[in-house]
């Protein structure tokens, strides 16, 4: 399975496309978009979420509720658009100097060509890369709005996983270092609480504090980072593999959650942590009675052994860094005049951490459902389970055959 997606933040939609994808696969429109509207949510989200309203429009690839086997395309479309489209049109240079921006309160317009790189964004680099003085090039496709995209795409994949009883769910431990040490798997009712926080943290008090922090921020017209998990229950064991470098699941699931804008670093289970441990400590104890089946003394291998899912919740944290879009501006050079400029603002967040989490769950589930996919193969649904099934059974006689 693979897929693309296309879109600025600022042009009339993001799009995707989804490839090989299991046919007879049941989709709502409920279930994506629900999704889409968890990814717009959270405390310090700034004007433009109040703007969007993301929905997805299916171009192709579903029929009367189920998945048809061919390409999937949607369309999310940018309702900020009408506000842009005579600075981002394709065919005719941008029309004014300016746009006046609609629900920010601390900015009420932007400049159409953008010259001074915002340190921490991809401008300068961009800029160095494709040749560019004018940033507003790099900008329009850095910006986190593409997430929605992917958001929807994780949202197929959730509903395949959900085929075989597997849940991918998220929350957030640490804003601008106020957090908790937790990296358990949630009940789905307490999920359901999560996704209430107004930061998708795991109980109240914490919330509350974050909160504060996120508006004390606003108050030095900052931005805050922080660290979110992302688990999945019901993984069967053997997805990925050991014996290539590309073919471990940790790694791929890695690379998924680090492609994500703004995340520095990504761990699982013990992380880091870890290091520091004695191997007695580290490695879960393996236990077996015809009863209870197969048995861990823990999950400090956050479910991923050689490469491999071992049947235990899968967790994986990661750490996202502030937005480097900062209302009061940062030392930076304009690039036409190689004088020292403070860098402009364009519309941002003061966090998105709770929102990153709902991305990375997208590309948790993407990473699970390919790897799905990949072992018990088919072109179809029924297909998948039948082979699963099997699988399964295997595993629960002791051994898988051999
Ligand atoms: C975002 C849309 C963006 C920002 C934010 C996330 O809107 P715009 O492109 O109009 O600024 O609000 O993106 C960033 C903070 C960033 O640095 O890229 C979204 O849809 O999530």
């Amino acid at each position: 399975m693979r897929f693309l997606t296309a879109g600025e933040s600022h042009g009339p939609a993001l799009v995707a496309i989804i490839e090989g994808f299991p046919a007879k696969v049941p989709v709502t429109q409920e279930a994506i978009d629900r999704d889409l509207a968890r990814r717009q949510l959270g405390h310090g989200r700034g004007g433009r979420m109040k703007i969007e309203r993301d929905q997805v429009e299916i171009m192709s690839g579903i029929r009367a509720g189920m998945t048809m086997g061919s390409p999937i395309c949607f369309r999310i479309n940018n309702r900020d658009w009408t506000r842009w489209s005579g600075v981002m049109a394709p065919f005719t240079p941008p029309e004014a100097d300016t746009v006046t921006l609609a629900a920010d309160p601390l900015l009420d317009k932007v400049s159409t060509v953008v010259t001074t790189p915002r340190p921490g964004h991809a401008d300068l680099s961009g800029a160095f890369k494709y040749g560019y003085t004018d940033l507003r090039n790099i900008i329009e496709r850095a910006s986190a709005r593409e997430t929605a995209a992917r958001v929807g795409v994780g949202a197929f994949a959730k509903l395949l996983l959900a085929q075989f009883g597997i849940f991918v769910g998220s929350y957030v431990t640490r804003i601008g270092g106020v957090g908790v040490d937790y990296s358990k798997p949630l009940t789905p009712t307490e999920q359901a609480q999560v996704d209430q926080s107004p930061v998708r943290a795991v109980n109240p008090e914490l919330a509350a504090a974050m909160v504060e922090k996120i508006e004390a921020a606003r108050g030095q017209k900052e931005t805050l980072g922080g660290v979110f998990v992302v688990y999945a229950t019901g993984v069967p064991p053997g997805l990925g593999s050991h014996v290539h470098w590309d073919r471990r699941i940790d790694g791929q699931l890695a690379q998924a959650v680090m492609g994500i804008p703004g995340i520095k670093g990504v761990e699982f289970g013990a992380g880091f942590k870890g290091a520091d441990l004695l191997g007695s400590q580290m490695h879960d104890a393996i236990s077996y009675t015809p009863e209870t089946g197969w048995e861990r003394a823990g999950n400090q291998a956050g479910g991923i052994e050689g490469g491999m899912t071992n049947g235990e919740p899968l967790i994986l944290r990661a750490a996202m860094k502030p937005i480097p879009t900062l209302y009061q501006g940062l030392p930076s050079v304009d690039l036409e005049t190689r004088e020292p400029r403070t860098a402009g603002a364009e519309r941002s967040d003061l966090t998105a951490v709770p929102a990153a989490g709902v991305v990375a769950e997208a590309m948790v589930a993407w990473v699970l459902a390919s790897a799905m996919q990949e072992k018990f193969g088919g072109d179809t649904l029924p297909e998948l389970q039948q082979a699963f099934h099997a699988y399964r059974e295997g595993l629960d006689g002791g051994t898988n055959g051999s």
